[in-house]
């Protein structure tokens, strides 16, 4: 069990080592051995704060051969998600991935009134592991959020881009408003149209039910982004991932100065957590895949103003589905924890370990203390 296990993680580390070589390059195109890998080209928009899931769909989609990285936008205001999102991108070989946040920024850091069991990461992640564009201290530095989508949009092949929103719908309702500017000619529907192939968002319950993501903060701008979005929308809901449980492994197996698996730890106390936001993001990066299949053919999303959602089964609307599964949630998970340890070991003995010294030491730090309770 052991040797096998240790042969594994040595043929990881050096399959990744190749691949992490290819995303750090941050091209169009990337070559591996010669062949193309279709390259997906994707924007994040992520409520970063208070769960730790989105921190891991970060990582799967930095570390990914197959993405191409144009953009991150944080949807909840904190300074802390600004930097923890720049700091993940810097650990996992995208220094330079811009960065965007709505504003009035705050210094809000989680804490957990639910249930008093979580634990805050953010702050920790943008400290101990700064880098990127937004350094620590230097959150006021990110992009508008509306304007960071306007320029990468603008500049983008005609129908390439896929966004992944797996949180909030302010910035994307902002983007539906905005017009014409330095970026574009073009309106925020016309620029949408013209340029993004797909949005995948989590949020809402299907066929119908209330969701965090669609009532959490404003669902009267969700209700007006699923309404008004002119494009093809892939939803994954809350059935899809609550009950496939991930980031275990990495937290058993991961490398020591891994950011991802200290945000597991701060957060869960090393126990599994539900994986909505991973599983959204192995959708947007591979499509429907050997894991996923679609819950509908015809109809659309509707989003009451108290962001409870419902199914309207109309024929004359195809280019709306909800998520899936095709597999037990056991292999969806095993799948998950398989890519966290890929992606992790990925980086790992790169630059980690000179680069990042500060969070070396303080993971090591971390491991002579009791993590769980
Ligand atoms: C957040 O903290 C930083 C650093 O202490 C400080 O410069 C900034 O003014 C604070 N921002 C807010 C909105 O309180
Ligand atoms: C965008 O416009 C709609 C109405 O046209 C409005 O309800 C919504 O609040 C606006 N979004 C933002 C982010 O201001
Ligand atoms: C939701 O956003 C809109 C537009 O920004 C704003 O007018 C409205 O007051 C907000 N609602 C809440 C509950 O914050
Ligand atoms: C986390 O939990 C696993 C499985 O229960 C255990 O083997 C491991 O030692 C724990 N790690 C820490 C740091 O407590
Ligand atoms: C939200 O509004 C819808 C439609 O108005 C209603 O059917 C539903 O019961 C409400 N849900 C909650 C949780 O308040
Ligand atoms: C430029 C712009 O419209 N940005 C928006 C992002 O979302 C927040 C929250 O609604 C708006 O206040 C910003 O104006």
């Amino acid at each position: 069990m052991i040797l096998s296990l240790s042969r594994a993680i040595r043929q990881i580390l050096l399959l990744s080592f190749s691949l992490s070589v290819v995303s750090a390059s941050d091209s169009l195109v990337h070559q591996t051995n010669g062949q193309h890998a279709p390259v997906k080209n994707l924007i994040i928009d992520t409520d970063l704060f208070s769960d730790v899931d989105d921190a891991g769909a970060l990582m799967l989609a930095a570390t990914s051969p197959s993405v191409c990285l144009l953009a991150v936008n944080v949807n909840y205001p904190s300074s802390y998600s600004a930097l923890a999102a720049s700091a993940l991108l810097a650990h996992y070989g995208h220094p330079h991935t811009p960065v965007g946040i709505r504003r009035p920024l705050t210094n809000a850091t989680f804490f957990d009134s639910w249930a008093f069991e979580l634990g805050e990461y953010t702050s920790k992640i943008a400290y101990h592991w700064s880098g990127g564009t937004l350094p620590w201290g230097r959150a006021e530095d990110a992009w508008d959020p509306v304007a960071l989508y306007r320029k990468i949009l603008a500049e983008a092949e005609d129908r390439s881009v896929t966004i992944a929103s797996i949180g909030f719908f302010e910035n994307l309702s902002g983007l539906l408003n905005s017009t014409a500017d330095a970026y574009s000619s073009l309106t925020g529907p016309e620029l949408i149209a013209a340029k993004v192939s797909e949005l995948v968002a989590m949020g809402g319950e299907y066929p119908s039910g209330y969701e965090w993501n669609f009532w959490g903060d404003n669902s009267s701008l969700a209700a007006h982004v699923v309404h008004n979005w002119n494009g093809p929308i892939v939803f994954s809901g809350f059935e899809l991932g609550v009950d496939v449980l991930s980031g275990g492994r990495l937290m058993a197996e991961g490398p020591a100065n891994d950011p991802l698996r200290a945000a597991y730890f701060y957060y869960s106390y090393n126990t599994t957590r539900s994986s909505f936001d991973p599983l959204t993001m192995l959708y947007a990066m591979g499509g429907l895949g050997d894991l996923f299949e679609y819950g509908n053919e015809i109809g659309y999303n509707h989003v009451a103003e108290n962001g409870s959602n419902s199914w309207v089964y109309d024929d004359s609307v195809t280019n709306q589905h909800w998520l899936k599964l095709k597999v037990t949630k056991e292999t969806a998970s095993a799948e998950l924890d398989k890519r966290f340890l890929e992606g992790a070991w990925s980086v790992n003995g790169r630059d980690a370990a000179t680069e990042r010294g500060q969070g070396d030491e303080h993971l090591s730090g971390l491991q002579s203390q009791s993590l769980h309770r």
